[in-house]
């Protein structure tokens, strides 16, 4: 046995070194990205990993930052080397070495331009990455390749070693095996506890909904990073890939073509806002119930009650959006499909092809560009746009500092610097927005909270009125600046919410306020309203009164620029058209102008209820079966059109 201690010491000191090394790569990558590798120090690290084991302490300061996980990570990939014989174990963890710098370094690189990571998305996508502009060589720096130095040391002591020293003796196969078991199920710990810690703590949404390749990163580590994104990728498009089978392709395609044959109504409206440009801002958490309402005598949105009158308003609009908030929203009105019922269709199915509102408009010779001041990975938005068709997104970067107020800058800085960039589009432009100050938790720095409503709702309520109010004088002092530029006049100008506060549930001091009705049928018609205006230079205002959603945003907007004519695969309807009206949502409820069908959680039709809206009574449910088997069969043939991505194979087959 004592012959054995020394080659196994040796083999796992080196080990040793080899986990050290890597990890002071990583802190490297985590100073590029200037993210938290770990809020203590190694020595204190330890001291209070012991104080978890010995004395019980709490775990959570342990996660302040990815030091565990990044460690336990290495690990993972690593121990397996142990196993090996001396000189096999030296060799693997040379290429080791080699391959896992070459991961960081390339990872360092890409974010010094995109502020993410590289993910499946972006190597799927890597040949339509032409934002990279400037040639990939100003990004390097000579000192980048410092992370290589070891391994080129390396490489040339193994290359002297192996020849001129006389090999060591190996440990045992038993030995070797028992010590890597004993390293993998360290590594393991370090790298699931924490993440089973985090789970626990309320943070599965982070791998249920994926909002940006960095925030995952934030708590896996990079190489946890990687792990996740390769079995979510695999997941998604290998092992749980969705056939669309050739029969449900046909009938989707079937009912795309019954609804075009349908479509065709005309209206007074009927291409009224041909050639003009179109202006969408999409607002964060606005919801319908605050229009035109007033407290303590006040006006929440004094702006948009003007604009209402000189617009079409929309009145009974829902939105449709599931976990992938402010994207599905994006991606309803841009597309004219339901969201996914989990995740986000930007996430989960970035390359698709789709007969977009960008799309189309660039088809007709429009240029397009999308706006938003924040992170442009957030929601995978820098991958989807140019795939939707917008030819330039402006994130945050591209942004003035402007003034901090929540999230980002504020929407007056946001949408102001929004209109000036628009001057240097090519007319006829669709420039797309998506306003941000409005995002939940809503609180308003003092001088913003400018409501006298103390004695109103409760905090969450308040805080939600200051900063509907505030976005309102934003969109004010915006519509001023369009009438100034003379941008105004040409165009069509746009306004709709995203979705709901987060506080609609039943019975809340937010609910309540929003709903006059004061019965359970009211509950659930404020509970998703959104508002929606468009504003057409030279068409009169008009309050429609006629059940809608997102997906009825660009079927819409196509009728009144003419363009509706041709077979779009879009599922939704021209809110103009003096048809009955109609809205599935994402979780299966249904509204029409007549009947509201709430369904139930395990979405049979016999444990949902049946609402009359004029007597506002609950009926047999029957009544509402002709809605609820439009709200299957809706939702079905949009979810096989992103999942089998079969835009893309109709227009192949169109051409
Ligand atoms: C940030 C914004 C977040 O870019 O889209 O909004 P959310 O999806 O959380 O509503
Ligand atoms: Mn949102």
């Amino acid at each position: 046995m004592k012959q054995q201690l020394k080659p196994i010491s040796i083999s796992l000191l080196i080990y040793i070194a080899f986990v050290i090394l890597i990890g002071w790569k990583l802190t490297w990558f985590s100073n590029q990205s200037d993210t938290l590798f770990s809020q203590y120090g190694i020595i204190e690290m330890f001291k209070r990993l012991f104080n978890f084991f010995i004395n019980d302490a709490s775990f959570s300061p342990l996660r302040e930052g990815i030091l565990l996980v990044s460690f336990g990570a290495i690990i993972l990939v690593s121990f397996w080397t142990i196993f090996l014989k001396f000189r096999q174990q030296l060799i693997a963890l040379l290429v080791l070495d080699f391959v896992l710098s070459f991961i960081i370094l390339a990872d360092a690189i890409y974010f010094r331009y995109f502020e993410d990571l590289i993910s499946s998305a972006v190597l799927l996508q890597i040949k339509q990455m032409s934002s990279l502009g400037s040639s990939v060589g100003d990004l390097f720096s000579w000192k980048d390749f410092l992370l290589f130095a070891d391994v080129l040391l390396f490489t040339a002591l193994l290359i002297v070693f192996f020849k001129k020293v006389q090999l060591k003796k190996n440990a045992n196969p038993a030995l070797r095996l028992a010590t890597g078991l004993l390293a993998g199920a360290a590594g393991a710990w370090l790298f699931f506890y924490p993440l089973h810690d985090f789970v626990q703590k309320g943070g599965a949404y982070l791998f249920d909904k994926t909002l940006s390749s960095m925030r995952v990163y934030e708590v896996t580590g990079l190489f946890g990073f990687h792990g996740f994104d390769t079995y979510k990728y695999l997941d998604e498009y290998v092992l749980n890939k969705k056939e669309v089978s050739a029969k449900d392709r046909k009938d989707a395609k079937q009912w795309f073509d019954d609804k075009t044959k349908e479509k065709v109504v005309q209206t007074l409206y009927e291409g009224k806002a041909a050639g003009k440009n179109l202006i969408m801002v999409q607002l964060e958490a606005y919801q319908s119930f605050v229009i035109d309402k007033k407290v303590n005598g006040q006006e929440i949105t004094p702006n948009l009650n003007k604009l209402k009158k000189e617009s079409l308003y929309f009145n009974d609009i829902h939105h449709q959006t599931a976990s992938g908030r402010t994207s599905d929203a994006e991606f309803s009105a841009n597309t004219s499909l339901y969201p996914l019922a989990t995740g986000s269709a930007y996430v989960r199915f970035p390359r698709n092809e789709y007969d977009s509102l960008p799309y189309i408009l660039k088809e007709n010779g429009y240029d397009t560009a999308a706006f938003h001041a924040y992170k442009p990975g957030f929601w995978n938005r820098y991958i989807v746009y140019p795939n939707l068709g917008f030819n330039e997104f402006h994130s945050i970067e591209d942004f003035d500092e402007g003034e901090q107020v929540g999230w980002a800058i504020g929407d007056e800085s946001f949408l102001t610097q929004s209109a000036d960039k628009m001057k240097d589009m090519k007319d006829p432009f669709y420039s797309f927005l998506i306003a941000l100050t409005s995002h939940y938790p809503y609180t308003m720095p003092a001088k913003y909270q400018t409501l006298d409503i103390d004695d109103v709702g409760d905090v969450n309520l308040r805080n939600y009125l200051q900063s509907v109010h505030y976005v309102d004088q934003a969109i004010g002092t915006f519509i001023e600046k369009l009438k100034k530029d003379g941008l105004w006049e040409n165009s069509v100008v746009v306004f709709y919410g995203d979705h709901d506060t987060g506080y609609m549930q039943s019975k809340t001091p937010s609910t309540i306020f929003a709903n006059e009705e004061g019965d359970q049928l009211g509950e659930l018609e404020v509970k998703d309203g959104i508002p929606l205006f468009m504003h057409v230079p030279g068409v009169e205002g008009k309050e429609i009164d006629k059940a809608g959603g997102q997906i009825d945003i660009m079927p819409t907007l196509l009728h009144l620029f003419g363009l509706e004519k041709k077979n779009y695969h879009h599922i939704g309807n021209n809110l103009l058209d003096g048809k009955e009206g109609s809205v599935v949502f994402r979780y299966g409820s249904v509204k029409t102008d007549s009947y509201y069908y709430k369904s139930s959680y395990d979405l049979k039709l016999q444990n949902g209820t049946c609402y009359d809206i004029n007597t506002r009574q609950t009926v047999s449910v029957d009544t509402c079966k002709p809605l609820y088997d439009t709200s299957v069969e809706e939702l079905s043939i949009s979810d096989d059109v992103i999942f089998g991505n079969l835009v893309e194979q109709w227009h192949k087959t169109e051409k």
